[in-house]
């Protein structure tokens, strides 16, 4: 078997580990790069990895039932591995196909089986902690991580702290330790690398929120904001006020109160209140007039600390839906802080909106992006056109009804609709994510929830349980 040095310096001979200049996602300028996904190039290397990896923790073989290796530089990795020593293997999905099983876990295994995780480059932890996620979720145990290589930001005092031991062949200071001693590398880029590396430490508790976060001090250019700082971003009101209630109550939950009898819209309204910071109404299908029941919501929206948002998706000209917006039956600028619109009819909706709006009302709007059902008609560059509307109306809109992340600027709201505990669909189209999904994975920032809470026999303990799930996967996300 080869040496930890033999396989640093091939690693270094087929640039999988690069030093220089390279600007990385956060647009940090970092002095060392490693790009271990070209080692499947060279199978000899491959093979050679794997056996060091395997030989880290063979002598606890005993302890592990599984491997999984996460996609996609540890795939072929683990694949040798558990071949070599005859170890079954899982692989975790990306995303949960939306056809067939819908499972995010592949393989055949026992519940309770301890899985070993296989990872090549651990920095913050996180892809690590999220693959153990998925296992968990599939009623498999993890107790244990091995890496290739152990940034030393962070990542094994973030594992640690959630129970997950972390193993690792070697670390970037051994690999500058062992390309200095061969003259691969100056004295003066070993003290730039180490700088680099340790000013850059991810593991930073966030003290005096009550909630347990590690901020990724290297990302936090990439809109890893919590909601309170980016309330401070925000020249629009609501968009503000929605920030700082989900900060203050701790929730990103958005209720669709969907009911049609008014009354049960009230109980609604006022049972799950404490738990929301959107309450999402259609008033159109409601059985009795607008104005006593706006007068109502308005009432428990105070009570409760939330926003009236009315799903009203206006889609016409300019001057009409002006008339829409304000005057008619359900006066909607008059009640309701937050409204939604289709691009398609271009700006002119947004100025007839805007142009509605009573001096010194605070009141902003949506842009539907995307949409959650089956066979929308909302293409790629429909959603980058109606985000380029939104950055130049950002004094009324401010964020998007989406599937997933669509704009970087921390202003936007993303709100995602189809939201479901279980991922699937309805009979008429609808589609459902599970509320980690739509946060952490697509990195929207509210989930939209309708009949997934209207429906259930207990609404305010499932409403919790959706609270729970999406402010979790929140906290989780500010760890990139
Ligand atoms: O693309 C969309 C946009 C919206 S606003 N898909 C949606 O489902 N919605 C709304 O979200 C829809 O009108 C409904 O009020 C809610 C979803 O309800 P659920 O019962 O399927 O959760």
């Amino acid at each position: 078997m080869a040496s930890v040095d033999d396989v640093i310096l091939r690693l270094y001979a087929v640039d999988a580990i690069k030093f220089g200049e390279f600007k990385l996602k956060s647009g940090l300028l970092s002095p060392v790069y490693f790009d271990l996904r070209v080692i499947i190039s060279y199978p000899d290397l491959l093979v050679e990895v794997s056996k060091l990896i395997w030989s880290k923790i063979e002598s606890q073989r005993s302890k592990f039932d599984v491997v999984c290796g996460v996609p996609y530089t540890a795939l072929p990795i683990a694949t040798c591995i558990c071949t070599a020593n005859d170890v079954p293997m899982v692989i975790r999905r990306k995303e949960a196909k939306d056809y067939g099983t819908k499972k995010i876990i592949e393989g055949h295994y026992k519940e309770g089986s301890n899985c070993l995780i296989i990872e090549d480059v651990v920095t913050s932890g996180s892809s690590v902690f999220e693959t153990a996620n998925s296992l968990k979720a599939a009623n498999l145990t993890v107790t244990d991580a091995v890496v290739l290589l152990n940034r030393q930001q962070g990542g094994e005092q973030m594992l640690q702290a959630e129970n997950i031991t972390l193993h690792s062949i070697f670390t970037i200071s051994e690999v500058l330790e062992c390309l200095k001693k061969r003259e691969k590398i100056s004295e003066k880029m070993v003290t730039k690398v180490k700088d680099f590396i340790f000013s850059n430490n991810t593991f930073k508790p966030v003290n005096g929120t009550g909630d347990k976060i590690y901020r990724n001090s290297a990302l936090v250019s990439d809109a890893t904001l919590t909601f309170e700082e980016r309330a401070k971003l925000c020249s629009n009101k609501v968009a503000r006020k929605i920030l700082e209630i989900m900060s203050r109550k701790k929730t990103n939950l958005c209720l669709s109160a969907d009911v049609v009898s008014a009354v049960e819209l009230v109980e609604l309204a006022d049972r799950l209140g404490p738990l929301i910071c959107i309450l999402k109404t259609h008033v159109d299908i409601l059985d009795i007039p607008t104005p006593s029941v706006s007068a109502k919501l308005k009432e428990l929206a105070e009570k409760h600390d939330f926003v009236l948002f009315e799903d009203r998706k206006f889609a016409d000209i300019g001057s009409t839906v002006k008339h829409q917006y304000s005057a008619g039956v359900y006066s909607i600028s008059q009640w309701a802080e937050l409204t939604n619109a289709h691009s398609v009819p271009g700006p002119g909706v947004i100025k007839g909106l805007r142009a509605a709006v009573k001096e010194n009302a605070d009141r902003a709007c949506l842009l539907i992006a995307q949409m959650s059902s089956e066979g929308n008609l909302a293409t790629e560059d429909y959603t980058r056109a109606t985000v380029k509307m939104a950055e130049e109306n950002d004094d009324f809109v401010i964020g998007f009804i989406c599937t997933k992340k669509v704009s970087e600027n921390p202003k936007f709201l993303h709100m995602t609709p189809g939201v479901k505990l279980q991922a699937g669909g309805d009979e008429l189209g609808q589609r459902y994510l599970t509320p980690d999904e739509v946060i952490r994975n697509r990195k929207s920032d509210i989930i939209i929830v309708g009949r997934g809470i209207t429906s259930a026999a207990n609404r305010l303990e499932v409403a919790n349980e959706y609270k729970n799930a999406a402010w979790q996967a929140y906290l989780r996300s500010l760890q990139r």
